[in-house]
C-alpha cells in the first residue's frame, strides 16, 4: 500500500499539531512535525505581519527537510490594545512565560481601559513551501469577545477567554470537532484546500 502523502508542519506548538493532524489526515494528507525529521534549528520569526511569519518558517525549515513545509503564524488580535497581543502573541509576556501568565497579562491591559469594547480576532496565516521556495499563502480568522473568567479546559493558549458569541462559549469550552468547524486555523486550512496547491504539490489523498 502507498503511504498516504506527507507533509511538515514547521511548528513547536503541541497545541497547534494536535488541531492539523485533525483538521489535515481526514482529508488524507499525514502531518509529520519537525522533531519526526530530527530538525532542532529554530528558524527567526522577525517578520512584521502574520504572513510573513508564516513564510519565514515554512520557507526556511523547506530549506532543511526533503518534503513541503507548512507553517502557521497565528495570534490574538484586540481592537482595544491596538491589535495587541497580535503577532507577539506567543512572547506577550515574555519567554519563558505560561499561557496563564499570558492571559493573566492579557486581562490585567484590559482592566485598565474599563468600559472599552472586548472585540478581538484569532488570526491564522499559513504558508506552504517547498525546498526553499515558496508555495502559496493564505490566511483565515475568527471573531469573538474576550471575557474575564477564564472558562473551559480544552485547547491552548487564549482559548479560555475568547467566547464564540455564536455559541456561546470559549474556545476552550468547544470539544476538538467544534473548535475545528469554526477556528481561524480550520477557516485558513479550508482556504488552503479551496486552491488546490496542497492537492498539486502532495498528491491525491490516498
Ligand atoms: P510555532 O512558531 O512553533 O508554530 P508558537 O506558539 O510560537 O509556535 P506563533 O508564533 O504563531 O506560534 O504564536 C501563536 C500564539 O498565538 C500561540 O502561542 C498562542 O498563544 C496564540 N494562539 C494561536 N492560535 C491559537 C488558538 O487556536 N487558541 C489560542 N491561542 C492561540
Amino acid at each position: 500500500m502507498t503511504p498516504a502523502p506527507a507533509l511538515v508542519l514547521a511548528t513547536r506548538n503541541a497545541g497547534k499539531l494536535r488541531e492539523f493532524q485533525a483538521l489535515l489526515e481526514p482529508l488524507g494528507c499525514r502531518v509529520l512535525c519537525l522533531g519526526d525529521l530530527g530538525v532542532t534549528r529554530e528558524i527567526e520569526e522577525d517578520g512584521k505581519t502574520f504572513a510573513e511569519n508564516a513564510r519565514l518558517k515554512a520557507v526556511g525549515y523547506s530549506r532543511l527537510v526533503p518534503l513541503p513545509v507548512l507553517a502557521d503564524d497565528s495570534g490574538l488580535v484586540v481592537d482595544a490594545l491596538g491589535g495587541r497581543p497580535g503577532i507577539r502573541s506567543a512572547r506577550y509576556a515574555g519567554p519563558d512565560a505560561s499561557d496563564s501568565d499570558r492571559i493573566r497579562k492579557l486581562l490585567g491591559e484590559l482592566g485598565q481601559l474599563p468600559g472599552a469594547p472586548r472585540a478581538a480576532r484569532f488570526v491564522c496565516a499559513l504558508a506552504l513551501a517547498r525546498a526553499g521556495s515558496p508555495v502559496i499563502e493564505v490566511e483565515g480568522a475568527c471573531s469573538g469577545v474576550i471575557i474575564d473568567e477564564a472558562r473551559g479546559t480544552r485547547g491552548f493558549g487564549y482559548d479560555p477567554v475568547f467566547l464564540f458569541p455564536a455559541l456561546g462559549k470559549t474556545f476552550a469550552e468547544l470539544d476538538e470537532a467544534e473548535k475545528n468547524r469554526y477556528s481561524h486555523r480550520a477557516r485558513a486550512v479550508r482556504a488552503l484546500f479551496a486552491t488546490d496547491a496542497l492537492a498539486a504539490l502532495i498528491g491525491p489523498p490516498a
